[in-house]
C-alpha cells in the first residue's frame, strides 16, 4: 500500500497543493494565559514542529513559505504564550513556516526596527521564504483566518488590537505585526536602523513604503485581531526622544539607511525545538 508506506515521508513535490482555503481553519480563538504552561508542553502538542521551529503540512505542498520575526530581550513569559498560540494557528493555515526569535544581547537600548532587519537577512540565508512577518512578542492574534500570507503590498496586519480598542489608533499606525514579501521589502531599503528606545520606528516604516511607491494593505477587522499580554515598564526600552526628529527626516535618509547599511555581530545561532534563536550585538547609538 502505496499511500502507507510513503506517508509522511513524501518530498513535498510529490504531494498535491494544499487547497486555497485550509480546511481546518476554526476562526475565533479564546486567548487566555494558562498557568504552568512550560515549553516542554509546547513541544508535546506540537509533534510535527521540527528542530529551529520549523513546519510543513504533512499531506499536501504548502503554496506559502512564511518565517516570522520576532524581536526579543527579557520577555521569555509573553514568548512561551506566542509559541503556544502561533504554531497550531500556523499549522492551521497549512502554511510552510519558520519561527525565528532575534535576541538582543546585552542592555543597550532595544531597536526594534534593527532586529527585524537582521532577522531578515539571517532568515534569508536558510529558506527562499516568500513572506516575513514581523512581529512583536506580546501580540496573540485571536483568529485564524488572519492567514500569515503576504499581500502585493506591504501589509500592516495587526490591525485591531485589544488596548486600541480593536480599531486603528490612527490611520497610517503601522505597528505591532506587519508582513512584506522580500521584494517589498528590499524596496523599501529594509526597515531604519537608527530608532533607539520605544516608538516611531513603525511610523517610520509607514512612510518608507509611500516613500518608495507602495501603499499599505491591511487585512479586515473582523479577523486582524489581537490580544496584547500585559507588560510593566521595559528597562532598556525608553521612549526615543529624537522619533520626532528621526520621522521628520526620512523623506531624506530612507536610501541610506536599511538593509544597505545593516551592521551587527552575531554571536549565535541555535536551532531550539520550538524556533531558532538568533542572539546579536548591536552595538549603540553613536
Ligand atoms: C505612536 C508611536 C508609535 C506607536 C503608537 C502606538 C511615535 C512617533 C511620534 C511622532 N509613534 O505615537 O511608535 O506604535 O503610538 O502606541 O511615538
Amino acid at each position: 500500500n502505496l499511500s502507507l508506506i510513503a506517508h509522511p515521508a513524501l518530498p513535498p513535490e510529490e504531494l498535491p497543493y494544499c487547497p486555497e482555503v485550509s480546511p481546518f481553519l476554526g476562526g475565533p480563538i479564546r486567548v487566555t494565559f494558562p498557568p504552568g504552561l512550560s515549553l516542554e508542553d509546547i513541544v508535546r502538542k506540537n509533534p510535527l514542529v521540527r528542530k529551529g521551529g520549523r513546519y510543513r503540512p504533512p499531506d499536501c505542498d504548502s503554496l506559502h513559505k512564511t518565517a516570522v520575526i520576532i524581536p526579543h530581550r527579557n520577555r521569555e513569559q509573553h514568548l512561551k504564550y506566542l509559541l503556544y498560540y502561533l504554531h497550531p494557528f500556523l499549522q492551521r493555515q497549512q502554511l510552510s513556516y519558520g519561527i525565528y526569535i532575534i535576541h538582543q544581547a546585552e542592555n543597550y537600548t532595544f531597536n526594534r526596527a534593527k532586529l527585524l532587519n537582521i532577522g531578515f537577512k539571517e532568515a534569508m540565508k536558510d529558506e527562499d521564504w516568500d513572506c516575513m512577518f514581523f512581529h512583536d512578542v506580546d501580540l496573540i492574534p485571536e483568529d485564524d483566518r488572519n492567514v500569515y500570507i503576504c499581500d502585493r503590498f506591504p501589509m500592516h496586519v495587526a490591525v485591531a488590537m485589544d488596548k486600541f480598542g480593536y480599531k486603528l489608533p490612527y490611520k497610517t499606525y503601522f505597528g505591532g505585526v506587519s508582513a512584506l514579501s522580500p521584494e517589498q521589502y528590499m524596496k523599501m531599503n529594509g526597515f531604519p536602523n537608527n530608532y533607539w528606545g520605544w516608538g516611531g520606528e513603525d511610523d517610520d516604516i509607514a512612510v518608507r513604503v509611500a516613500l518608495s511607491g507602495m501603499v499599505i494593505s491591511r487585512p479586515s477587522i473582523q479577523y486582524g485581531r489581537y490580544r496584547m499580554i500585559k507588560h510593566g515598564h521595559d528597562k532598556g526600552n525608553e521612549q526615543n526622544p529624537k522619533r520626532f526628529n528621526l520621522l521628520a527626516k526620512t523623506r531624506r535618509t530612507w536610501k541610506q539607511d536599511g538593509m544597505n547599511t545593516l551592521e551587527y555581530k552575531l554571536l549565535s545561532k541555535e536551532l531550539h525545538p520550538l524556533y531558532t534563536n538568533i542572539t546579536v550585538f548591536i552595538g549603540t547609538e553613536k
